[in-house]
């Protein structure tokens, strides 16, 4: 008989114990506005949490390098089938351990080492991954990066074009880590057909709004969608990667055995519950939701005086330029991480500062909508920013006892919206 003594985490490790306790205590209380952030609902996490873990499963449904697939198979098939309705896709894989890997995979499947590939430059809100120098995919492949206008720090189109056409890349990526505003996937496409290159679209930061019918979706125009699981899709720390069925094999066959062993079973099962939450009906609430958001506390900042990159947004995320204010981001973030107040200090296009001290703020939504914060509470949020930063800049150094109120604040300000999850 098997015995129900085994001790639980308290016992076993109370040093572990009390650390995630905190942790789960410090993501009540704060206002979480990391913009890739998000909180994962119970059913994810306690899908996350379980004997799934233990099981080795190198291969695909059908065709596995271990015994023991009675129910991994089962399972890893849900969590495509869900993946492929809830975005309408061809194909999908499951297994990337996250959204570089994912990027990484596509790069794999489509591309030589040392092919051209173009990319959004990170300075001007993309991703390392998308052919950034310091990065596997700027090292091994000959990266030229798009940036955005210098008067409206939108996306060029003309030089997206003209790079595409004079450069001929093998594969175009569109996506981004801090953009506020739309992707026009069919301009990316028309640009990639003309010069004969794949189209990548990551997806990563706005997969829930894609999901939910929030922003337009890549997926008829691109040849492959990576994606992360865990920000505005709220599913636990994951990738996924959906194809043409073209490319299905390419892709199955990059991610394993080309970059990865045993895919994290409990993870593809925390995917499915994901999954199935964003083919409910309230998903498209949520997405929504986080724009409506998004735009109310756009122009509640600006009504402060503050100054938006792009002047407001289109999905869930915000980045704010305190260079006018002459203000670095970096202290700031960290002074509004005393107030309860979490967000990352960002680059700005054409950032006059240095990387790690950049001049601006990204603010993202997702996770205060998770919680049930809607448009009406932005007013307060923005009134909470911006005594932060205030506090932050005082002429006789940072106002600590006005942070400690501040903290005060937003904790009784979340007091009525339980954190799922926790
Ligand atoms: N680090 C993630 C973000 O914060 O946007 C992207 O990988």
């Amino acid at each position: 008989m098997q015995s129900s003594s085994e001790p639980d985490l308290r016992a076993v490790d109370p040093e572990v114990d009390a650390l995630i306790r905190q942790e789960d205590d410090r993501q009540r209380d704060s206002l979480r506005l990391i913009a890739s952030e998000n909180y994962a609902s119970k059913a994810v996490l306690q899908a996350s949490a379980s004997s799934l873990t233990n099981k080795y499963a190198e291969g695909y449904p059908g065709k596995r390098y271990y015994e023991g697939m009675d129910f991994i198979d089962p399972l890893e098939s849900l969590a495509i089938a869900r993946a492929r309705a809830l975005f309408g896709a061809e194909h999908a894989n499951v297994q990337p351990y996250s959204g570089s890997p994912a990027n990484l995979a596509a790069l794999l499947a489509l591309c030589q080492p040392g092919d051209t590939i173009m990319g959004l430059s990170l300075p001007a809100g993309g991703h390392l991954t998308h052919g950034w120098k310091v990065s596997a995919t700027g090292i091994y492949y000959k990266a030229v990066q798009y940036g955005v206008r210098r008067d409206d720090h939108l996306i060029d189109m003309d030089e997206v074009r003209s790079l595409a056409r004079a450069h001929k890349p093998k594969l175009i990526w569109v996506g981004h880590s801090a953009y506020p505003r739309q992707l026009d996937f069919p301009a990316f496409a028309a640009i990639a057909q003309e010069v004969g290159a794949y189209l990548a679209a990551d997806i990563a930061h706005i997969a829930g709004l894609v999901a939910g019918g929030a922003h337009p979706s890549p997926i008829p125009h691109a040849d492959v969608v990576t994606t992360t699981t865990h920000k505005t899709l709220r599913g636990p720390r994951g990738g996924l990667i959906l194809s043409k069925a073209a490319h299905a094999a390419a892709i199955d066959k990059a991610v394993f055995p080309g970059l990865q062993g045993g895919p994290h079973n409990h993870t593809t099962a925390a995917k499915a519950v994901a999954f199935k939450e964003a083919l409910d009906p309230a998903f498209k609430t949520y997405a929504a939701q986080i724009v409506t958001s998004a735009r109310a506390l756009a122009e509640a900042l600006v009504a402060r005086g503050y100054t938006l990159s792009t002047g407001g947004t289109d999905n869930h995320l915000l980045l704010v330029d305190l260079s006018p204010k002459n203000l670095g981001g970096r202290k700031v973030a960290q002074v509004l991480n005393t107030c309860g107040i979490e967000l990352n200090a960002n680059a700005v296009p054409f950032d006059p500062r240095k990387p790690f001290d950049p001049s601006g703020l990204r603010i993202g939504l997702a996770a205060l909508t998770s919680r049930g914060l809607t448009a009406q509470h932005m007013d307060t949020v923005a009134t909470l920013i911006a005594d932060g930063i205030d506090a932050a800049t005082h002429a006789d150094g940072v106002d600590d006892r006005r942070c400690l109120a501040i903290r005060g604040r937003v904790r009784e300000f979340l007091q009525p919206f339980p954190a799922p999850g926790l």
